[in-house]
């Protein structure tokens, strides 16, 4: 393998497969080397040494049912090694087709099936993660990702945090000493190469060290909160050892407020959707507040408002259940743009009590159009007012520690409902960056109650504490 490898570097640069000198990077930052290994395709003998040394270094993938090519480069190299070893190859889109017939993955695969990732160049490794969650998302399993570059930029790290294991051909380092020994290089261009490197773990490390807010436990976060309701939060997750927000979607008051008496001890927040009651009434209010007071929980009202400043206003503040009197949070949609944040903001005029939102960036159901540039600009919003507590989404989206992560979609089991519903375990949301967990029929639909509330407090509260110890 060694000889074979030494061999191949020599070929890639022989075909100008990487250049040295002062370039920039995608991200802006200076690089003295760049490679474009897309050329390998006008070369039908390497291609094939390439996807043969990639299956050789595949160790569980030998086990996948399934093989995902990334395009462009990787693509017909994991098409060759299809061919080979008689393994199934599945496409990843770069672009879903259209909203309506959105099919991310083509080939023919069954849910369960095990997946091995084949890519050309890791950096961050943020695309082969894309790449798994589109993978996972239609129930495939990924353990693995080969490639043949790892440019040594957190790309190894980040996908075992997720647990990915990646196997490369070369890293920069090892790259560098085979063109060095090969006399291809000067050794002043390896050493060039290698304080690169060097320099980028530093800044790697420093960007850990300053940004993860999935490392810093909640009572620090709450110093770190700019929304009151958020650090009280913070404070009665620590304080309780509870990520747990219950989903009591249940239609009837009194069914609410026993398991709102039941769960009281061991949720942080009770998350209603209080059009769905039948026999509201405002002592049901009164009743869930002093709950909420005797137990030390806080209560959301799952209102996902969606429209303009003026009609948003009205409909938190006056109608039949005046939430901004009694709920510590709403969840609010961020399609009508900054405005449902000053809508909201207006409606609590003479409000007293501390209150927050939390920006809807992301939803848990099948085919979600809360995608790409949608994430991206409801994050943005999240920084322009402090009435903000923290954002529902699926992954680690943001990185500021004072504002909140909530999902949805958790089952004991990873599965689905019949209405598009799709569901991760307690650790899957936990390492996806969830800070609250919401739980609704994984408890409402349980013969014991109380003994499912436990399990998902204990299960989501274990998985929090190895995520900030790691
Ligand atoms: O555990 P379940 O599926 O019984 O309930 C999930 C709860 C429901 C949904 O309205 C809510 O979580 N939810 C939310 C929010 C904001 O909480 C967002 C989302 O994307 N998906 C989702 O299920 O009360």
């Amino acid at each position: 393998m060694e000889n074979r490898l030494a061999e191949l570097a020599v070929e890639l640069f022989e075909i100008n497969a990487m250049k040295f000198g002062s370039f920039v990077t995608k991200a802006g930052r200076p690089t003295p080397v760049c490679f474009d290994l897309r050329v390998i395709i006008s070369h039908p003998r390497l291609m094939k040494s390439v996807s043969t040394l990639l299956w050789t270094l595949a160790e569980n993938g030998k086990s996948a049912s399934q093989i995902c090519g990334m395009p462009y480069t990787a693509l017909p190299i994991a098409a060759l090694i299809s061919a080979q070893s008689n393994i199934p190859l599945l496409i990843r889109r770069k672009e879903t087709k259209s909203y309506r017939t959105k099919k991310i993955i083509e080939g023919q695969f069954k849910e369960g099936e095990n997946c091995i990732i084949i890519e050309d160049i890791v950096t961050t490794g943020s695309s082969v993660l894309e790449a798994v969650k589109d993978l996972t998302d239609v129930g495939l399993k990924v353990e693995e990702a080969v490639v043949i570059l790892d440019r040594q930029q957190g790309g190894d790290h980040n996908l075992s945090a997720e647990g990915i294991r990646m196997r490369s051909l070369y890293s920069l380092t090892s790259l560098m000493q085979y063109l060095l020994n090969a006399g291809k290089v000067t050794s002043a261009i390896v050493q060039d190469v290698k304080s690169y490197v060097e320099q980028s773990k530093d800044q790697l490390n420093s960007e850990e060290n300053s940004v993860s807010r999935l490392r810093i436990d909640f009572a620090s976060r709450a110093k770190l909160a700019k929304n009151p309701a958020a650090a009280k939060l913070f404070n009665i997750m620590s304080a309780k050892k509870s990520t747990l927000c219950l989903a009591v979607d249940l239609t009837k008051a009194d069914e609410v407020l026993d398991l709102a008496e039941l769960a009281g001890p061991h949720i942080a927040v009770l998350k209603t959707h209080i059009d769905l009651l039948e026999d509201f009434t405002s002592e049901f209010i009164d009743k869930l507040k002093q709950l909420s007071k005797e137990h030390n929980f806080l209560i959301m009202e799952d209102r996902k408002f969606a429209d303009i400043g003026h009609t948003v206003s009205l409909q938190y503040r006056n109608g039949v259940y005046k939430i901004a009197e009694w709920a510590d949070f709403v969840t609010a949609h961020t399609v009508p743009g900054s405005s449902i944040v000053s809508g909201l903001q207006d409606g609590l005029k003479g409000i007293k009590e501390s209150r927050g939102i939390f920006l809807v960036a992301e939803m848990s159901s099948e085919g979600a159009l809360t995608i790409g540039e949608y994430v991206k600009h409801s994050v943005l919003l999240s920084e322009t007012s402090n009435l903000v507590a923290g954002l529902v989404c699926q992954y680690n989206v943001f990185d500021d520690p004072g504002l909140i992560q909530l999902t949805p979609g958790i089952r004991l089991e990873k599965s689905r409902d019949d209405l598009g519903q799709q569901y991760k375990t307690p650790q899957m949301v936990i390492n996806a960056g969830a800070d609250l967990a919401v739980v609704g029929r994984g408890v409402t639909a349980a013969q014991d109650k109380l003994s499912a509330i436990i399990q998902y407090k204990e299960k989501l509260w274990q998985a929090y504490s190895e995520r900030i110890s790691n």
